[in-house]
């Protein structure tokens, strides 16, 4: 018997419209209204003084850990501005400029990084799920909200978000191949920054595209240069209407980079180059956009004062908030704590009884019955 090759032969192609030189292709060039380039340029100028400014909070020890977006504004906008209200966004843990686009206010993503419980909820109407941070994890739920969409015959879209090294989880292979399986209507948004935290895309794939992962399960799968929300834009808009028409699931890497940390617990300068970064700030996805806009006489004087001074004032109402209730951290994972939580959380509210200002003296210790976690380090006293 011959060697056959069989149909169809799968190609990814890449998108890109306004490049980093600030060309344009005229003939992709998006016809989009003014009032939407001017609203696309706003959310990303505010996700970007929003993220420097969370920076410095953190810094400052007024909110705790923080995963900055710098870099990515024209990957989370240009995808997130293809939705409805009524369809659904599945944000990963990076998803701040996307998320005030879907109506999260600012103070409480502000209360989420401090450890607020309400900080994580979405407003009742709202069809967002919470930020997501074990890696992964929340494609699933994605496709199970697409699946309950299409079951119950509304014509609701699903936006999941997720990072390069998401793409070695199993979550991400089984998330694609029920998509792929039941044509449900779920946009799988992959931003590849290049890096999970100090791990580069070379070693997180030998494949030469992750777009074309999509290829195995039957699923669209299209590159696009992350930087360019044009480009964007328009993939994530004919990916939705391709969804919403009933014709399943697309996968879009978006080929971007974190300008920034990995999160403010993480110092990049250990595992990659300076002129690495400086390569990638002239391909900043602002700066050609800016020029863009620019160019059409639509920009806005004074814009960065007003976004500051809409940060400034949300800062003060989440300053002005009461403190949290730390005991809150053992609520809502598990039905009926384990022994060793329970012993946890009796241990901290006599402490904070005790001292409600300072924080427990000796925060390592456990009672002496307590059960190790695996991985977890315990000091007896
Ligand atoms: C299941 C799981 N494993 C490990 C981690 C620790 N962790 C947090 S972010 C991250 C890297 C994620 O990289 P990527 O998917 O590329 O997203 P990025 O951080 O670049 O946005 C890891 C390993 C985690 N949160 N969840
Ligand atoms: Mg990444």
């Amino acid at each position: 018997m011959p060697r056959t090759l069989l149909e169809p032969r799968f190609q990814v192609e890449h998108l890109s419209i306004l490049d980093s030189e600030g060309t344009l292709d005229t003939a992709l060039e998006p016809k989009l209204a003014p009032d939407e380039l001017r609203a696309l340029w706003r959310a990303m100028l505010l996700g970007r003084r929003l993220d420097e400014r969370m920076v410095r909070l953190q810094r400052q020890g007024r909110i705790g850990t923080f995963a900055p977006l710098k870099g990515q504004e024209a990957s989370q906008i240009g995808s997130v501005a293809a939705l409805r209200t009524t369809d659904w966004m599945v944000p990963s843990f990076r998803e701040t400029a996307a998320m005030i686009w879907r109506g999260w206010p600012i103070e409480r993503l502000l209360l989420f990084f401090a450890g607020y419980l309400e900080g994580g909820q979405p407003a009742p109407a709202q069809h967002d799920l919470p930020v997501t941070i074990p890696v992964a994890t929340q494609l699933p739920h994605a496709v199970g909200l697409a699946y309950a969409a299409q079951y119950r015959g509304d014509d609701a879209v699903v936006m999941v978000y997720f990072g390069d090294g998401a793409t070695s989880e199993g979550d991400f292979h089984e998330a694609l191949n029920f998509a792929g399986v039941w044509q449900v209507p779920v946009v799988f948004v992959c931003q590849n920054n290049q890096w999970a935290i100090s791990v580069p895309l070379k070693k997180q794939t030998h494949s030469r595209t992750l777009a074309q992962k999509a290829h195995a399960y039957g699923v669209p799968g299209l590159q696009v240069d992350g930087n360019d929300v044009l480009a964007v834009r328009v993939a994530a808009g004919e990916a939705v209407a391709r969804a919403r028409a009933g014709q399943g699931p697309t996968l879009l890497e978006c080929i971007t980079y974190r300008l920034g940390v990995h999160t403010t617990a993480d110092d990049p300068t250990k595992y990659r180059s300076e002129e690495e970064v400086a390569a990638w700030e002239r391909k900043d996805p602002l700066t050609r956009f800016r020029a863009y806009l620019e160019g059409r006489g639509l920009l806005e004087a004074g814009l960065e004062e007003t976004l500051d001074a809409e940060i400034a004032e949300a800062v003060r109402r989440f300053e002005a908030t009461p403190p949290a209730d730390a005991l809150a951290m053992f609520d809502h994972v598990y039905a009926e704590p384990p022994a060793h939580l329970v012993a946890q959380r009796e241990e901290l509210a006599r402490r904070l009884a005790a001292n409600p200002a300072a924080p427990p003296a000796d925060s390592d210790a456990v009672p002496p019955d307590a059960t190790p976690m695996r991985g977890q380090r315990l000091t007896r006293r």
